[in-house]
C-alpha cells in the first residue's frame, strides 16, 4: 500500500540536499529530490537512493555485538553491551589515567545532529588530550588558517559561488564531491551557470578531473607546490600595484607589508619550473583574478594533503584578501545561519593550537586533537600516558588514515575498544564492542555546522522518514549511556544519580538543545516563549522544505574572534614555514611518482561500498598513469601493477590515461575490503585496495600536522 511521501535531508555529503522519500507498506521504496527545497531545489546525486540501501542492508548491524576470546561476534542487549563497553573504558582510565583512552570521531559525526550535540561536548570533556578525528587528515590547515586569521577555526569563510565572475578552484573537484566547507548543492549546475553569466572558471589540478572539463580553463599542477603558486599570484599583485588597500576587509587587516615582504623572493619565474605552470599562466592569471569585477580562490583538499598544507591554506585566503575578495560579493563571505558556531567552538574549547603537544612524536594539537598520523605511536609506545583503550564513533581510521595497516596493527594491542558504528568494517572488526545505531532515515536532522559553510543563509529541519524500533538507539542515545555510564558510574548509589540525568537529559534529547541554540542563536526568538519574530525550532519545524533567508551578507566585522579583531594577514607560524617553500625551490626536482587521490560520484569515503546499485559496473579502484609515464616503465592500459611506497605496497589495475599528468598517478581512496573478519559481503566483494596502505604516517605538513596523503612517492612496475 503507498503510504505517500515523506520530506528529509539527505547526511551522506555536505551539500545537504532536501529528499523525498516515497513509502510502501512502512518501507522506503524511492528517493527523489525534493524540488520544493528553495536551496537544493530537486537536485540530488545518484548516492541517495543509497539511503535506501543503507536502511535495509543485512549486514547493517541492528543489536550491539560483543567479540568473545574466540574471536566470533555475539548478539547482546544493550544492556549487557553498554555495561560491558562503558566497564571496559572505566578500567582502563581508573587504572591508567584519562589519557589512557583515546577518542575517534569519524567523519560522518558533522553529518549526524545527535553527534554533533551530545559526542562532542561529551567526548571533548571525558579529560583526555587524545582525542583524534579526520580534521587531520583534511581541513586542519583551513581551521589553522581561519583560527590564526580571522580568530576561530570555525571562521573557515565560504565562496559566494553564485555570485562571482571568476573562480579559481585549487585542489578541490566539487562536481564529484559536491562542495566542501562550501555548503551548496547542485554543483555542477551552479558553475555552468557562472559560466553563463559570463563568468570565468578556473581549475588548478594534478587531473583533469569532471570540474576541470567544465572549466574555461585547467593548468596542472605537480601535487605539493600550491603555496609557490600562490606567493606568486601575491607577487604578481604587489608588483603590479593590483593590491587595493581599501577594499573591504583588506581595510581592517594587520600585516600587510610582511606579506609583501615573504612574496617578494616568489617571482612567477622563479616557481614556475617546479609548479610546473608558464610563469606567463600565473601572472595572467593574478591579474585577471585581481581585475575581475566579483572573483574568488577556492582551495580544498587537495590544498591540505601536501607537506606545505598550512601554508598554502593561508595564501588562499591571504590572495583573496589582497585582491580585495573578502566579505565581498561574490569573493569569500561568512554566512549567517541559525546557530552560533563561533561560541560552539569557544564552548568545545576548539580554539586554539600548539596548546599541548603529543605524548610520543611532540605533534601540536589543533582545535584539542593530535594528528591521526600519530595515533598508532600512541598506542605502541609504553610509558606514562600510554593509550590503552579505544573509542571510535562513526569512523573508519584502518582505511582513512595514514599507513592504515600500522594503525590495525596497534589497535590489536589495545586493552579494550568501542566502536559506535553499524558496520563490522575494517577499524570495527578489532573493537570489542559494537554498539551500533538507527539508519540514517530514522533519525530527525538539522546541519548545525554545515549551514555555517552554506553559500545562501539557509536553515532546515527535518523529522525522521522512518520509524525507529523500541530496541533501536539513536547515536546520542548510545553516547549519553555511555557517557554516564563511565562518568557517573554503574554501581548504587552513583546509579541513581545516573537515573537523575538521564530522566531530564533524555527528554530534551538533540532536539530540546537545538532548540535551545537556535533561540540564543543570532536570529533566536530568546529563551523565553516566542515573540513570533525570532527563530524557535518550533518556527523552523513548520517549514516543512526549508528556509532560504537570502543570499550572504558582509558580515566579517562580526565574525572576528582574533584578539584586536582584526584580520592578521601575516601571522608568524605562517610566515616562519615560508622558509620551507624557499627549499622545496632549491631541491632539486625529483623523478620519483606522486601518488594522488581521486573521489567518486558514486562513493563516499570507506563506507558505502556496500550497496550494490553503488559499486555495480567497472572497477573504480584503479591507477591512474599518464602515457609517458606508463611508456618508460613499459607497462600497457588494463595490466596488474605493484604500487609500493616506502610503506608499503598494493597490486592494482593500471588505467592508463592523460587524464593526470606526467609524474603523477592517482588511486581513489575508501577501498580495501578484503581484509579477514569484516561483515560488509557487498564491499568484499569490490574490494579494491586501500591507497593508505602506501601512505606515510611521517609524512605531515610540520606546521598543522595535516597528513600529506596525496605527495607520497611511489614506483610502479608489473605486478608478479
Ligand atoms: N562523491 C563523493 N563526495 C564526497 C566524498 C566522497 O568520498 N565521495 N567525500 C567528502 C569529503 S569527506 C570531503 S573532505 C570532500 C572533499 O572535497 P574535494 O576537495 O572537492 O574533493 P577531492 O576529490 O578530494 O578533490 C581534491 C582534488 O585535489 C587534487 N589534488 C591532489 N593533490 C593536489 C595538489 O597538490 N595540488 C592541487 N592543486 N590539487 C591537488 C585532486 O586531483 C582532486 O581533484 O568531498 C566530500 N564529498
Ligand atoms: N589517502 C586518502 N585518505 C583519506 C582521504 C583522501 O582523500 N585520501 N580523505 C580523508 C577525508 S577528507 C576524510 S573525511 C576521512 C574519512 O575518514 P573516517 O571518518 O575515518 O572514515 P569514513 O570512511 O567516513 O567512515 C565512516 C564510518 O562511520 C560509520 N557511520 C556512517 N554513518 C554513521 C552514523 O550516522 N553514526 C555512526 N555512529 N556511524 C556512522 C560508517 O559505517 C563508517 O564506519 O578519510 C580521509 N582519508
Ligand atoms: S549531493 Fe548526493 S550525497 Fe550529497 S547530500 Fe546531495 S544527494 Fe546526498
Ligand atoms: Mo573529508
Amino acid at each position: 500500500m503507498r503510504d505517500g511521501v515523506k520530506y528529509g535531508i539527505c547526511t551522506l555529503c555536505e551539500a545537504g540536499c532536501g529528499i523525498e522519500v516515497e513509502l510502501e507498506d512502512g518501507r522506503a521504496v524511492s528517493v527523489r529530490g525534493d524540488k520544493a527545497d528553495g536551496f537544493s531545489k530537486g537536485y540530488v546525486c545518484p548516492k541517495a537512493t543509497a539511503l535506501i540501501d543503507l536502511h535495509e542492508d543485512p549486514d547493517r548491524l541492528r543489536r550491539p555485538m560483543i567479540r568473545e576470546e574466540d574471536g566470533r561476534w555475539r548478539e547482546v542487549s544493550w544492556e549487557k553491551a553498554l555495561h560491558t563497553a562503558a566497564e571496559g573504558l572505566q578500567k582502563v582510565r581508573e587504572r591508567y589515567g584519562n589519557d589512557a583512552l583515546a577518542i575517534y570521531q569519524g567523519n560522518p559525526t558533522v553529518h549526524n545532529l545527535g553527534l554533533m550535540l551530545f559526542a562532542q561536548p561529551l567526548f571533548r570533556k571525558m579529560g583526555t588530550r587524545n582525542l583524534y578525528s579526520p580534521s587531520s587528515v583534511d581541513q586542519g590547515p583551513h581551521m589553522l588558517a581561519a583560527l590564526e586569521m580571522f580568530g576561530s577555526p570555525a571562521h573557515m569563510p565560504v565562496v559566494d559561488i553564485d555570485r562571482t565572475d571568476c573562480l579559481i578552484v585549487l585542489g578541490a573537484n566539487p562536481v564529484v564531491s559536491n562542495g566542501s566547507i562550501m555548503t551548496a548543492p547542485d554543483m555542477r549546475g551552479r558553475l555552468k551557470a557562472l559560466k553563463k553569466r559570463g563568468g570565468k572558471l578556473i581549475v588548478i589540478d594534478p587531473r583533469r578531473t569532471q570540474t576541470a572539463r567544465l572549466a574555461d580553463e585547467h593548468h596542472f599542477i605537480r601535487p605539493g607546490t600550491d603555496a609557490l603558486l600562490l606567493m606568486a599570484m601575491i607577487h604578481t599583485l604587489f608588483e603590479a600595484d593590483r593590491v587595493k588597500p581599501s577594499r573591504g576587509a583588506l581595510a581592517i587587516s594587520d600585516g600587510l607589508s610582511i606579506l609583501n615582504q615573504v612574496s617578494k623572493p616568489f617571482s612567477p619565474e622563479i616557481v614556475a619550473e617546479t609548479c610546473q605552470i608558464p610563469a606567463q599562466t600565473i601572472r595572467t592569471m593574478a591579474l585577471e583574478f585581481a581585475d575581475a569585477r566579483r572573483s574568488a580562490c577556492y582551495g580544498r583538499l587537495g590544498v591540505c594533503l601536501q607537506p606545505s598544507a598550512a601554508v598554502a591554506a593561508w595564501l588562499v585566503y591571504a590572495l583573496n584578501i589582497v585582491a580585495g575578495r573578502m566579505d565581498q560579493i561574490g569573493g569569500l563571505m561568512y554566512p549567517a545561519p541559525l546557530v552560533d558556531v563561533g561560541a560552539i567552538a569557544r564552548m568545545l574549547g576548539m580554539k586554539g593550537h600548539d596548546r599541548w603537544r603529543s605524548r610520543v612524536r611532540g605533534l601540536p594539537e589543533l582545535a584539542g586533537e593530535f594528528p591521526i598520523a600519530t595515533l598508532a605511536d600512541e598506542i605502541n609506545q609504553p610509558g606514562q600516558g600510554q593509550v590503552k583503550a579505544l573509542l571510535t564513533s562513526a569512523g573508519n581510521p584502518a582505511l582513512s588514515a595514514p599507513n592504515g595497516p600500522a594503525l590495525e596493527a596497534a589497535l590489536g594491542k589495545l586493552d579494550f575498544m568501542v566502536s559506535i558504528d553499524g558496520y563490522i568494517n575494517e577499524t570495527t572488526r578489532h573493537a570489542n564492542v559494537i554498539l551500533p545505531p538507527v539508519s540514517q532515515l530514522q533519525r530527525p536532522h538539522f546541519d548545525v555546522a554545515l549551514t555555517a559553510f552554506a553559500i545562501r543563509n539557509v536553515a532546515r529541519w527535518a523529522d525522521p522518514i522512518l520509524p525507529k524500533h523500541p530496541d533501536e538507539r539513536h547515536d546520542w542515545e548510545i553516547v549519553m549511556e555511555l557517557g554516564l555510564r563511565m562518568m557517573v558510574g554503574n554501581q548504587w548509589p552513583a546509579s541513581m544519580l545516573c537515573e537523575l540525568i538521564r530522566g531530564p537529559l533524555g527528554r530534551l534529547g538533540p532536539e530540546g538543545i537545538l532548540d535551545i541554540l537556535i533561540r540564543i542563536g543570532p536570529k533566536g526568538a530568546g529563551l523565553g516563549g516566542s515573540n513570533g519574530k525570532g527563530w524557535t525550532l518550533e518556527k523552523l519545524r513548520r517549514e516543512t522544505h526549508g528556509v532560504d533567508m537570502g543570499p550572504l551578507e558582509p558580515r566579517a566585522v562580526d565574525v572576528l574572534e582574533t584578539p584586536n579583531r582584526r584580520i592578521q594577514l601575516a601571522p608568524e607560524r605562517f610566515v616562519k614555514g615560508v622558509e620551507a617553500l624557499r627549499e622545496q625551490l632549491q631541491s632539486s626536482p625529483r623523478r620519483a611518482l606522486l601518488l594522488i587521490g581521486r573521489r567518486h560520484l558514486r562513493s563516499n569515503n570507506s563506507w558505502m561500498h556496500n550497496s550494490q546499485r553503488l559499486v555495480r559496473g567497472k572497477d573504480r579502484c584503479t591507477l591512474l598513469m599518464h602515457p609517458e609515464d606508463a611508456q618508460a616503465r613499459s607497462l600497457e592500459d588494463g595490466q596488474r601493477v605493484e604500487v609500493a611506497s616506502q610503506v608499503g605496497a598494493v597490486e592494482v589495475t593500471l588505467e592508463v590515461s592523460d587524464e593526470v599528468m606526467p609524474g603523477v598517478v592517482s588511486l581513489p581512496h575508501g577501498w580495501g575490503h578484503h581484509r579477514q573478519g569484516t561483515q560488509m559481503g557487498v564491499a568484499q566483494a569490490h574490494a579494491g585496495v586501500s591507497v593508505n596502505d602506501l601512505t606515510d604516517d611521517q609524512h605531515l605538513d610540520p606546521i598543522s600536522g595535516n597528513a600529506a596523503l596525496n605527495t607520497t612517492e611511489v614506483n610502479v612496475r608489473a605486478a608478479g
